[in-house]
């Protein structure tokens, strides 16, 4: 039964509090004083409102509050149904006067209270003290893990659908995209395509070869995603039902017997992933010979795990229904998807012998999914609106630790308009997990259907994605490794700029690209908040230096969205994107390197197999660094205990914001013979080009000036 606990705190000095995902809601927590509490409970709720405090899909119990250079966290470890009450004012603060003589002087203060309030279990309460952001970041890191490494293809262009119809379908639109010379790494299938909605089974007329539609997908070096819902169809000929049936592993009523509610297949029960045996027992269910038809490129979609229950209160579990060690549902109703999602990638490890990792996404989450995998937002919905709220939705869930994540491009339900679509393509290809979807009921929607000019402008957004992963790549590494998000709002980066606290509308990609996706319909200018008085921002397609900070009217067209390179960071980018990623291994690299007040810049770049544990027990990868000072630019190792040998050189760098047309340009590998640099110097916006270079990415050198 309900016991309740809860706790007051009172934050000081705090009037900006984050956090506490998963809600269709602006990235500023609200006062919610005059109306709901922010409402952790994981839920199905289709086609969620904007603006709404009810618990969707998934929940992290973390708070961030921050003032000028001081962040601070309140992590309340709690899965039962949790409501989080908050109260900005202002109090009267006395300041300590120098001389007795002088009487005290009053001044506002902002004081933020927040209420935690949840229907059981114990308090267990974390307070993280910062003092940074990326402090904090590390803190809640401590306690519930990092970011798992994500497979490389995992970071391509994802292609779902409800449904793929069959093969032939799965076929020709992986051939749209050749045809029409999109890169995409991935094709989905959603729940269409079992035999009758049970779940490691494919439905035998319309995949009546799955291994051959793979080897397929596998020759043009492609993978499959395939759904698999926690709810088990109650059917005795179903050899995973009765397997779990007699092993006593499905949730339980409150009488003792299994738990039926209804769901995709009809009459269904529940596998109790709370308890380790069913976690074990149902990632066994992904080894190559139990799983019929799969092979090592299906990868697994994880839905409806809130879990889902058609028919039941709020469409979810009731909450004395029973799980492992008789905990009452009540107790663990948010951990469910949660440790489903642990069971599927533990499976997926354990079918290559440990060897590969896995990718998994999941619809409902809590504090620690970071470490299984992907999750996203949703039955988002195709209008503008559903554009401009993912955008505080995503950072919210990057700073609860779960870097990888995305929302459904396009928007899930109903048909966006072409220029809505494209502008989803270009928000998605600078957004962590990037996924085109539609609904069963939506018109189809692959990139080519919307017309010549709309096709190329999607391809070309695609395309950037595919040429700016190593970047990308590097960035998960720092989640993976350092627990820094990859996505991250801007007052992350500019702790101390108070106008950077409530921007939702453009948003931090690693600590070198700023992103305003254009989310208005018909926009001509966007109004873009370019942080810092002391930085350098440049436009990272046209190479010009911006004028001095602040917000700026940008003029847009529909070709692409604002992206900005900021001063002192050099990025690592493929110099052109393939059919996939794989198809991409042996691409050069290009260096955008964007020079600061002081002329300088650094940055990263890591690199390994892209899709096995070796990076992590042969230690077979590759940590760069970059550096520009004085005129020179020098590749150096920044972990020297990995390695990891690869042909691919950089090829060209591009230098943003230099002086003055150099004279000479040498390049001096470390045991090399010096030579000279063909370079192009552009008066106009002061970029040098350095073409040809030729420079081995796992080796030392310099480039001087
Ligand atoms: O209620 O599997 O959010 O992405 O396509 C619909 C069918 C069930 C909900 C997911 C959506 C998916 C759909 N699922």
């Amino acid at each position: 039964g309900p016991s309740s606990v809860g706790m007051d705190f009172s934050l000081h000095g705090f009037d900006h509090v984050y956090g506490i995902p998963q809600h269709t809601e602006a990235l500023l927590l609200k006062n919610t004083s005059d109306g709901d509490a922010y409402r952790l409970y994981n839920l199905d709720i289709f086609g969620h409102k904007i603006h709404d405090k009810i618990g969707i899909y998934g929940s992290v119990p973390l708070l961030l509050a921050h003032k000028p250079n001081r962040t601070s966290g309140i992590f309340w470890l709690n899965s039962s149904e949790t409501l989080v009450d908050i109260s900005t004012k202002a109090v009267a603060e006395h300041v300590a006067s120098g001389s007795a003589a002088e009487t005290a002087k009053q001044r506002a203060v902002p004081l933020t209270d927040v209420r935690w309030m949840s229907e059981s279990g114990i308090i267990d309460v974390f307070l993280l003290m910062g003092p940074t952001a990326f402090d904090v970041f590390k803190q809640f890191a401590q306690l519930t893990g990092t970011q798992a490494m994500p497979p490389l293809f995992s970071l391509g262009y994802h292609q779902c659908r409800w449904n793929y119809e069959d093969e032939q379908d799965v076929k020709a639109v992986d051939a749209g995209f050749d045809e029409h010379d999109i890169p995409y790494d991935v094709i989905w299938l959603d729940i269409e395509h079992t035999d009758d909605k049970r779940y490691f089974t494919w439905d035998k007329k319309k995949f009546q070869n799955p291994r051959k539609m793979q080897e397929h997908l596998r020759k043009k070096k492609r993978k499959l995603v395939v759904i698999v819902d926690p709810h088990i169809k109650a059917d005795p000929t179903y050899t995973l039902y009765s397997q779990a049936k007699d092993k006593g592993y499905f949730v339980k009523d409150r009488n003792g017997q299994d738990f039926e509610g209804i769901c995709w297949p009809g009459s269904s029960c529940y596998l109790d992933f709370t308890n380790p045996e069913v976690r074990k027992w149902y990632a066994d269910q992904f080894a190559f010979k139990t799983y019929k038809g799969s092979t090592n490129i299906l990868f697994v979609w994880n839905d409806m795990n809130e879990p889902s229950v058609f028919k039941g209160a709020e469409l979810t579990m009731q909450k004395d229904a029973v799980h492992y060690n008789n905990w009452e549902h009540r107790e663990v109703h948010n951990l469910y998807g949660f440790y489903q999602q642990m069971a599927t990638a533990e499976g997926l490890i354990r079918r290559s012998s440990g060897k590969e990792r896995p990718f998994v996404l999941t619809r409902s989450f809590f504090a620690g999914s970071q470490r299984y995998g992907a999750v996203w937002t949703g039955d988002n919905t195709a209008e503008w609106g559903y554009l401009r709220i993912s955008i505080p939705m995503l950072l919210t869930i990057s700073m609860a630790g779960i870097s990888f994540c995305g929302a459904d491009v396009g928007g899930f339900i109903g048909d966006p308009e072409p220029e809505l679509l494209v502008r989803w393509y270009q928000a998605g290809a600078y957004q962590p997990f990037f996924r085109g979807h539609s609904n069963m009921e939506s018109k189809r929607r692959e990139p080519w259907l919307f017309g010549e000019k709309n096709t190329q402008i999607i391809r070309e957004a695609i395309r950037e994605r595919y040429v700016l992963l190593p970047y990308l790549y590097t960035l998960f590494y720092r989640a993976h490794t350092a627990a820094e998000p990859v996505m991250r709002p801007l007052w992350v980066e500019f702790p101390g700029k108070i106008e950077t606290f409530g921007v939702e509308n453009e948003y931090m990609l690693g600590n070198a690209l700023l992103v305003h996706p254009v989310t208005e319909q018909e926009a001509k200018a966007v109004s873009v908040l370019l942080p810092g008085s002391e930085e350098i921002w440049y436009d990272f397609r046209k190479f010009k230096r911006m004028e001095d900070p602040g917000t700026l009217k940008i003029p847009v067209t529909l070709e692409n969205i604002p992206v900005f390179q900021r001063g002192g960071t050099v990025i690592p980018l493929k110099t052109r994107a393939r059919k996939s990623t794989e198809w991409m291994i042996d691409i050069s690299y290009e260096l955008r390197v964007a020079l600061d007040t002081e002329a300088c810049a650094t940055g990263e770049l890591y690199l390994d197999d892209g899709h096995s544990f070796q990076y992590l027990h042969k230690k077979q990868f590759l940590y760069r660094k970059f550096t520009f000072r004085k005129n020179i630019l020098s590749s150096s190792c920044t972990d020297e205990s990995g390695q990891y040998h690869t042909t691919c050189v950089v090829e060209r760098v591009i230098v943003l914001g230099f002086g003055q047309q150099p004279n000479l340009v040498t390049a001096c590998p470390k045991d090399g013979k010096e030579k000279e640099v063909v370079f192009k110097y552009d008066t106009k916006t002061s970029a040098l080009t350095l073409e040809n270079l030729a420079l081995n990415v796992d080796t030392d050198w310099k480039i001087c000036i």
